[in-house]
């Protein structure tokens, strides 16, 4: 078995308050009995020759089987169906490990913990031979995990729909600081947490043609697609807190029907048709590895096509089996597309209601649009989706011609109320006609929902503003906004056992069932007592993330110094630079005068780059750089120190925030939709230094002003300077600081054995500062300095701190989904 790539001993700190049920040994007992019968039944070992991974694969299955057990009962029969069900489109699920997941919400955690010690068998060991289900890029993927176990623990009746990627977001790698990849194999030892069912099969047609039949004087549209594809479904069970409720999460796999090829068999070409057969199952192959940009390939509309029609498929037979007629859809089925990637469900919709059962389009479209909404994640434009139309034709001919008249009867309706506004007409077109004709996604979920919602107050706002301005115009009251949560489950309980007991103890165990309870910690928030154990544990947080440095870096790091941290995929707009050219500024003033009391500090990234994002990669090589040169250099006496930690995942990131003191949430304003990293670094104590973007601007309203660090321009201050022209010479000429930083870099300070490498870097900065990085850096640089000033007191800090994770109950997703059920899905939460 390969090695775990974190397997680090967990942090010495005393597991939450969990348990306390008087049975608790009893249980023990039955578990390790159950362990013992899996590893000699399903796995096939012997307690003696078992490895951790087969400890750990028999431990999933016995916790799988009390899962099922509830999962049994929720699914039950067509009698006990739920009035309502949710069922969750997307491309990504983040979800990490699940082990700890599964035992927490069963409350099982000490129980598996005191099973396993009896046979010899360490808990945290085994739990790091799960390998993480690493099937999304970043915060889109991670916040649809963080809402299957919010539904399922407040008791939303939910199928999250998805694919079951081969390969998940690729492992990063680093060679001389350059970022490599290299293919992720999360299946390669099997996944013990799912149930294949290659039964539930739907046929998923590409290409081909339409024909049109006269069916008693109705022209009536039949696809004959081309090619067949099969789409399976796997099924994992996700119990919710408590394990009140379970949910399924379907991910699809892509399998070949031998059918269609029985012709290239007979004519003797065997080896060519399994060939083909590889082609076909590819769809399901590979997660797309872009952050925010368009993948643009026919592999991924394929992708989205298969497995938006796969869903809407299982969903519709699964209503008819239960209420026997189409027409009843919204009253019974809500269906989330998690950004656009899923769009194309909205004329597959139509396709299955007009042309499979014969439902009138207005009917039919009136049915689409109040089962269907759909949420934006970003603004920039290059992330907006488009497909060609040729494409479009050629893949999915039906749908095109769908596309086509749901737009004509909406321009014919806009224009009936707006004469003659022919921009407003253009803009709200499904049909873009400048660059070569394109579909557009978002114009087409926008026009397919009731509901469209943004992820935070201020993206809401934008949205409003910008991309869907005119659309907002032709349907007010359809944009809503949705402030992203994070689960308390997972990144409170489990990643930091330590600080939950404490909190706990400070504020009662109701507090996992209702987070708002954090506020009970306000009058204690001056605290000395607290402070202590707080500190204690965060110190403890501190050493076991020291270790993972230690061991992946070679780099040392002084536990008591301030750990400042920047996790997020690498992105021009999430400005990771600016955090660099400070660390440069404060590597600049040490040689300047060695020996002031310089506060130890370090400096911590993590994140990928999409592999073709060179700029993004240049950034990790200069962090590489500079932590090279700051870490070997005997002036700065190990007060200063750098670490980009590879290969970031929900694992890693487990480790990083619970050991975090300052939270670096620093995009241009305008730009992050939302973040969610802010929230779980703020819960886990950490201070924020962020600029007003995304749901950092609520972070800051519920904090309040003086426990968060917010500098640089606004979200309107920035549109104003772009409109403008920005001219970075000018910052630059004002601020020696920053000038004296960008020559160091350019001229080679840190890449002596390439002196030229950031040479255009720096000059294409001063050319054009797209993401404003110079106009920002010395607000940073002095929201910085009131940082140290803050962490020098340390009451003072220690009471921000407490107060950041009093405040944030409210970003729990658990408040989320409750919104999103009431507001537009139309379902009451079993115990919200
Ligand atoms: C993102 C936004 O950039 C984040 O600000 C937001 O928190 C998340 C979740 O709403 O969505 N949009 C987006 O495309 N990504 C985000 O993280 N990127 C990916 O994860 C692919």
């Amino acid at each position: 078995t390969t090695p775990p790539d974190d397997d680090v001993a967990r942090r010495p700190v005393r597991e939450a308050g969990l348990v306390g049920t008087a049975d608790a040994g009893v249980d023990a007992k039955k578990l390790q009995k159950e362990i013992l019968a899996e590893l000699t039944y399903s796995v096939g070992r012997s307690p003696e020759t078992a490895s951790p991974r087969d400890w750990f694969v028999a431990t999933a299955y016995a916790v799988r089987d009390r899962i099922v057990d509830r999962w049994v009962v929720d699914h039950a029969t067509k009698q006990n169906k739920p009035e309502k069900r949710v069922y969750y489109l997307s491309l990504e699920f983040l979800i990490g490990r699940l082990l700890f997941d599964a035992l927490n919400n069963l409350n099982l955690t000490e129980v598996a913990r005191e099973a396993l010690s009896g046979l010899g068998v360490d808990l945290d060991r085994i739990r790091t031979a799960e390998p993480d289900a690493a099937l999304g890029n970043g915060g889109l993927g991670r916040l649809a995990a963080c809402f299957m176990d919010s539904m399922a623990s407040i008791g939303v009746p939910a199928f999250g729909y998805g694919i079951r990627y081969d390969h998940g977001l690729f492992r990063q790698g680093m060679r001389d600081g350059w970022q490599q990849e290299y293919p992720e194999d999360w299946l390669s030892f099997g996944n013990p947490w799912e149930f294949a069912h290659p039964e539930i099969d739907y046929p998923i047609g590409f290409g081909g043609y339409v024909e049109q039949i006269n069916e008693g004087g109705a022209a009536k549209h039949v696809w004959r697609p081309a090619e067949t594809v099969e789409a399976v479904a796997f099924d994992t069970p996700v119990a919710g807190w408590r394990g009140r409720h379970v949910n399924t999460l379907r991910l699809w796999s892509a399998r070949a029907g031998d059918v269609l090829k029985l012709d290239a068999f007979n004519r003797g070409d065997y080896v060519g048709a399994l060939a083909d057969r590889v082609r076909v199952e590819s769809i399901s192959k590979v997660l797309y590895p872009s952050d925010e940009t368009p993948a643009g390939q026919e592999l991924r509309l394929r992708q989205e096509y298969f497995f938006a029609s796969a869903s809407l498929q299982d969903l519709v037979r699964r209503h008819l089996e239960e209420w026997g007629d189409l027409r009843s859809l919204p009253d019974h089925v809500a269906i989330q597309l998690n950004d656009t990637h899923p769009a194309i469900a909205v004329p597959e919709l139509m396709r299955i209601l007009v042309d499979l059962h014969g439902v009138a389009w207005g009917e039919a479209w009136k049915i689409t649009v109040a089962t269907f909404s759909y949420t934006n994640h970003t603004l920039l434009p290059e992330a907006l989706e488009s497909w060609p139309v040729p494409l479009m034709e050629r893949l999915l001919p039906r749908h095109m011609q769908i596309i086509y008249l749901i737009n004509a009867l909406e321009l014919d309706a806009a224009r009936k109320r707006h004469p003659g506004d022919d921009a407003l007409l253009a803009s709200v077109s499904l049909i873009e006609e400048t660059n070569g004709r394109r579909v557009r996604m978002g114009q087409l979920a926008f026009t397919g929902s009731h509901k469209v919602n943004g992820v935070s107050a201020l993206h809401t706002d934008l949205m409003k503003q910008t991309v869907f301005r005119d659309l907002h115009r032709l349907h007010p009251g359809r944009i809503v906004n949705k402030t992203n949560g994070i689960t308390f489950r997972r990144w409170l309980a489990q990643a930091n056992p330590g600080l939950t007991s404490i909190l706990i103890d400070a504020v009662g165990p109701e507090l996992l069932d209702d987070p708002m309870r954090l506020e009970k910690l306000l009058p204690m928030v001056g605290d000395t007592g607290l402070h202590e154990r707080l500190t204690e544990s965060k110190r403890a947080n501190k050493i076991a993330l020291a270790k993972v440095i230690a061991d992946r870096l070679d780099v040392q790091v002084d536990p008591d110094a301030l750990f400042d941290v920047q996790i997020k995929r690498i992105h021009e707009y999430k400005r990771q630079l600016l955090n660099i050219l400070e660390t440069v500024a404060i590597y600049n003033a040490m040689r300047a005068q060695p020996m002031r009391a310089w506060m130890p500090r370090v400096k911590i990234f993590a994140g990928k780059a999409a592999a073709s994002y060179h700029q993004a990669k240049l950034i990790i090589k200069l962090a590489n750089d500079v932590a090279r040169v700051v870490n070997s250099d005997p002036t700065v006496r190990g007060l200063l120190k750098v670490a980009f930690l590879p290969n970031y995942n929900v694992s890693l990131a487990e480790i990083i925030i619970p050991a975090a003191d300052l939270s670096e949430q620093i995009s241009t304003a305008g730009m992050e939709a939302s973040g969610t990293g802010n929230m779980k670094l703020a819960l886990n104590g950490a201070l924020t230094i962020g600029t007003l973007d995304g749901a950092n601007v609520e972070i800051k309203e519920h904090v309040g002003d003086e426990n968060i660090f917010i500098f640089g321009l606004t979200a309107q201050e920035v549109e104003a300077r772009k409109r403008r022209g920005y001219d970075a010479h000018a910052a630059v000429e004002a601020s020696s600081t920053l000038r004296e930083v960008l020559e160091a870099i350019r001229n080679g300070v840190f890449s002596p054995d390439d002196p030229n490498r950031y040479r255009g870097f720096v000059d294409g900065l001063l050319a054009h500062d797209t993401f404003l990085v110079t106009a920002d850096f010395d607000a940073y640089f002095a929201a910085q300095r009131r940082v140290y000033k803050l962490w020098r007191d340390r009451a003072a800090w220690m009471k921000a701190s407490v107060t950041n994770t009093a405040k944030v109950g409210w970003f729990s997703s658990d408040r989320t989904i409750a919104e999103y059920a009431d507001d537009i899905w139309g379902v009451t939460p079993a115990n919200g």
